[in-house]
């Protein structure tokens, strides 16, 4: 039996046949800077030849987002896996120990953990959020834990209280993996200020880009001056190399590149929260299919737009959904799987077995992102949530094609 069949077989399902779209329909696209700006911006770097190393425009976009976050001090950095090395680092994680952390996230976040030269231990995750799980952070936690590392996913807001808490208790660093998190807050707090230092990434497939970048967001000037060392091979000054350090920083190129694109992100936010809301209206009510990623209870970003797809009610399994939609040029991603514990690297870890993340292991199974960006009309998200509707068997509200 086909999808269609299958489709066809339901109450309520019609014999709409959807087309495929004439254009690829990519989870994300990258917001763009006016081409003329950056061409001018470029100018500027040929007259000044000061092209990395603490620029004007690197400076510029440090303040700038210090400003929009409203507390503490920002590092910049050449891309988030190294601002997460850098936010681990700065926060006092030393080689040889055990950071505790979720396998539901990009590779990134994981290897980090390792790059530092610590053990992952897997902690399973909450079966709304897709956050990691409190509760089971407290029932890993050790002499040997040298740190939380925790991802806000998706872009919404992990239990900061309840970590911070039990951090406090262990008397270790809090770090957040705040990737997804550019412009999300919760009761006006941005989530960069959480933890003892945050890390976001400012690759072109997020919501503010610099094409590659990154950022840490540490608590005070100490902490700032310590990135700004780490990410400079430990240089204090021309005399001294103080500590070892790497080459973590952003150029001026890419600095220039996300300046151009900052005052575009309220805009930017307020496009995606129209196709989010499009894709719920479309998918309330098809049993077996929610959206993860809600925006209740904080100010969201939409960065993603996450559903899980629950088999045994809807009748077709997410892998299925995700072919349908691809044959259909609507290509849609699976984050996060694998689960970094399922990968060779990790998984022989005593945390990373199957019985001990029962819900990471079920959203690893049924997590779908769906396309969400700003030039993606509601026309084309209204036509996805209805071949989605039409695939789980339900008539499709417009058949409208985008
Ligand atoms: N922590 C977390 C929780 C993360 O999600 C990430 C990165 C990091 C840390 C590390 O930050 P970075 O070191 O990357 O700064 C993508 C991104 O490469 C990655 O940055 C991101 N997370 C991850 C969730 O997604 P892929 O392998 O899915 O990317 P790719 O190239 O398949 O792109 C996805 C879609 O985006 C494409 O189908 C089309 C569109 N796209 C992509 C690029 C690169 C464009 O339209 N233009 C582009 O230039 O990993």
């Amino acid at each position: 039996m086909t999808l269609a069949d299958f489709a066809n077989q339901k109450q309520g399902a019609t014999d709409w046949v959807p087309k495929a779209l004439e254009e690829p329909i990519f989870v994300t696209r990258p917001r763009m800077p006016q081409k003329q700006a950056f061409i001018e911006a470029v100018d500027i770097l040929w007259k000044s030849k000061w092209l990395t190393n603490n620029g004007a425009f690197h400076r510029e976009l440090e303040a700038r987002l210090q400003l929009l976050v409203g507390e503490g001090e920002v590092a910049l950095t050449a891309n988030g896996t190294l601002a997460l090395l850098l936010a681990l680092k700065v926060a006092g994680v030393e080689t040889g120990k055990k950071v505790i952390t979720t396998p539901f996230t990009f590779a990134a976040t994981t290897h980090a953990v390792d790059w530092v030269g610590c053990e992952p231990v897997f902690a399973d995750i909450d079966p709304v959020t897709g956050n990691i799980d409190p509760v089971s952070v407290a029932n890993l936690m050790d002499d040997d834990v040298a740190a939380v590392l925790a991802v806000h996913v998706f872009g919404t807001p992990c239990d900061d209280e309840a970590l911070q808490t039990i951090c406090k208790e262990a008397d270790i660093p809090l770090v957040y993996d705040a990737a997804h998190s550019f412009g999300t807050s919760v009761g006006g707090r941005s989530v960069f200020a959480m933890g003892t230092a945050s890390a976001t990434s400012f690759h072109a497939t997020k919501l503010f880009s610099t094409a590659e970048g990154g950022a840490v967001f540490v608590r005070d000037a100490d902490d700032k001056l310590r990135c700004d060392r780490f990410k400079n091979f430990g240089i204090a000054n021309q005399d001294t190399i103080e500590r070892s350090g790497l080459n973590m920083k952003m150029s001026e190129f890419h600095a220039a590149f996300g300046l151009l694109g900052l005052d575009g992100v309220n805009r930017e936010i307020a496009l995606r929260q129209a196709i989010a809301t499009t894709y719920m209206a479309r998918l309330a009510g098809v049993d077996g299919i929610r959206a993860v990623t809600t925006g209740i209870g904080f100010e969201p970003n939409w960065s993603y737009f996450a559903i899980c797809v629950d088999e045994a009610r809807v009748g077709i399994s997410r892998d299925a959904l995700f072919g349908a939609l691809a044959a259909l040029n609507i290509h849609c991603r699976k984050y996060f799987h694998p689960l970094t514990s399922r990968t060779p690297t990790y998984a022989h870890l005593p945390t990373a077995s199957a019985e001990h993340l029962p819900v990471a292991h079920r959203f690893e199974r049924e997590v779908l992102c769906l396309p969400v960006y700003g030039d993606l009309s509601v026309k084309t998200a209204a036509y996805i949530g209805d071949v989605i509707r039409h695939l789980a068997g339900y008539a499709p509200i417009s058949k409208q094609m985008a």
